[in-house]
């Protein structure tokens, strides 16, 4: 058979963005599973326009909320040409009775232990409406296909050496996506962090992990590191804060080459760290954390959240001082999200605060789907539109990168420098996050096939 996967995305910035930095691994992954005697493509519709025309037996298409309308309208244009279309993610995880209107089968959760079974299906023209993957075994896992990849990507080499988090924090699906903290065996990482058939110097530098919170298991996390130190890469993850209160690791993330950590801050809060459940991070430990980090050369990447029930308008926008204050490099500022699968979901739910005219487009970390504590949906989304304007003003950014130029090391400072630069040319151009409910066609209409073949109305989120 001929499988083509497709990676879902809608453009998150007004005039969209440069999007080829680092790709997706879910894409790869799922192509490394397929067993070799059938043909598989890769199309990341980040990067690459969708072959509506292909020739392939089978249509896989992933997607996250944000992506889910154009993951649908995909869907319903392969049916309308005939072809068997498949799904999954976390979207589709969350959403399996909507999700089963629209693709031919589902796979609910991870894939690593029907994916075999669905394509063994599909080829004998028998596959069931559902398939149900629970949380796989991490052992004997396949190196991603970074063959597939289109030469459009900088960065090549992601990479998963975990799943899931030992934490709960509330507006976070992990703990329900991929329960558990679960290892790939140290030799099986080091496969992948030794493959090196890239073309560039840098793709074979750079390993970035893709994982939920890699470190958290330190002892895993440091003979991973222990075994990295030989091959001299830089490398870059997702932590929590509390790595900063073991200096060993960070020593050994400093001797393993570490140039990036990405921290999730979120708030600087009390009562917001609370509504979380994220009481692992303590306020008064954010500066003396990120100077650990700063003194081994690591760049430091904050998430900050925008939308709390504390938050108001002005103190959202401060939040752009506060971050460049307590020495932050890189910021992502992103508005509270409710996605499904997640505790905040339904409390917001139960509290009747989810807005239901406004569909999956919604849920892409930049829009606004719920009514906020102390203000409304629309004053939200213009205070995280400031803070963001703010944060990636020239003073912002400029002062970053001088700063950073004495203490981070060659590799921190680059990634900074790009990142920097990124975003600040972004607000120079007035290049905001678009707004999904003014200006942006509503990729909302004509997205769920109400017959499997017809695409109707109005996608509600939490039909
Ligand atoms: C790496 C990562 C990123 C990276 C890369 C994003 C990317 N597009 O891959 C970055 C940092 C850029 C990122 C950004 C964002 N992310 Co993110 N990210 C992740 C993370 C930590 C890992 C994803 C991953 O690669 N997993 C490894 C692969 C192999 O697993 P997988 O994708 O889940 O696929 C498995 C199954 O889902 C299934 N499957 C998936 N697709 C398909 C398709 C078919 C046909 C089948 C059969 C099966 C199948 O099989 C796979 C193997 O088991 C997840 C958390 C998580 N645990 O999933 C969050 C997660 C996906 N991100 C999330 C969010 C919200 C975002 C942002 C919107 C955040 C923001 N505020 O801006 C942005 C969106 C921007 C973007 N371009 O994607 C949410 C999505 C929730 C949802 N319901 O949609 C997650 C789940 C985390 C969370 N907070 O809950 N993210
Ligand atoms: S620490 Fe990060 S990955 Fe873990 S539950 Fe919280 S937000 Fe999700």
């Amino acid at each position: 058979m001929q499988i083509d996967i497709i990676v879902a995305y809608i453009p998150r910035y007004r005039k969209g963005h440069l999007r080829t930095f680092v790709p997706p691994l879910t894409g790869i992954h799922l192509a490394a599973l397929t067993p070799p005697q059938h043909e598989v493509r890769v199309i990341h519709q980040k990067v690459e326009p969708i072959p509506f025309d292909s020739d392939a037996d089978l249509i896989a298409i992933s997607t996250q909320s944000g992506f889910a309308p154009a993951a649908y309208r995909i869907a319903a244009e392969f049916k309308r040409r005939g072809k068997t279309v498949i799904g999954g993610g976390p979207h589709v995880t969350f959403c399996e009775d909507e999700a089963a209107r629209v693709f031919d089968s589902i796979v609910i959760g991870e894939a690593e232990a029907v994916w075999q079974a669905m394509i063994a299906d599909a080829e004998k023209g028998l596959l069931k409406a559902r398939y149900v993957g629970g949380p796989c075994a991490m052992e004997g896992l396949p190196s991603p296909r970074y063959d597939l990849l289109p030469d459009a990507f900088f960065v090549k080499r992601v990479v998963q050496a975990t799943r899931g988090c030992p934490f709960s924090c509330s507006f976070c699906s992990v703990p329900s996506l991929n329960p558990g903290f679960r290892m790939r065996p140290v030799a099986d990482v080091m496969r992948d962090i030794t493959y090196n058939h890239f073309k560039r110097w840098w793709q074979r530098k750079l390993v970035w992990f893709w994982d939920d919170n890699l470190l958290a298991d330190r002892r895993y996390a440091k003979e991973l590191l222990r075994a990295m130190i030989p091959h001299k890469k830089w490398w870059l993850t997702q932590a929590s804060i509390d790595i900063a209160r073991d200096e060993e690791l960070l020593d050994l993330m400093q001797e393993s080459g570490c140039i990036g950590i990405f921290l999730g801050i979120e708030s600087f809060h009390q009562n917001a760290l609370q509504q979380a459940h994220k009481q692992h991070n303590r306020i008064e430990e954010y500066r003396r954390c990120i100077a650990l980090l700063h003194e081994r050369g690591i760049c430091v990447m904050a998430g900050f959240i925008a939308g709390f029930d504390s938050d108001t308008p002005a103190s959202i926008v401060a939040m752009s001082d506060q971050l460049f204050d307590i020495g932050v490099d890189v910021p992502f500022l992103s508005i509270l999200t409710p996605f499904k699968g997640t505790a905040l979901h339904d409390t917001f739910e139960q509290e009747g605060r989810l807005i239901p005219q406004r569909g999956w487009e919604f849920y892409n970390g930049f829009n606004v789907a719920f009514t906020p504590a102390n203000m409304d949906a629309d004053e939200l989304k213009e205070a995280h539109r400031q803070l963001w304007t703010k944060a990636f003003s020239l003073r912002h950014c400029v002062g970053r990168l001088l700063r950073s130029t004495h203490r981070l090391r060659l590799g921190a400072f680059l990634m900074t420098l790009c990142m920097n630069g990124f975003y600040g040319l972004k607000a120079l151009r007035r290049n905001t996050p678009a707004n999904m409910c003014d200006g942006i066609p509503s990729t909302t209409e004509a997205t769920v096939p109400s017959d499997g073949t017809h695409p109707v109305g109005l996608m509600p989120s939490h039909v």
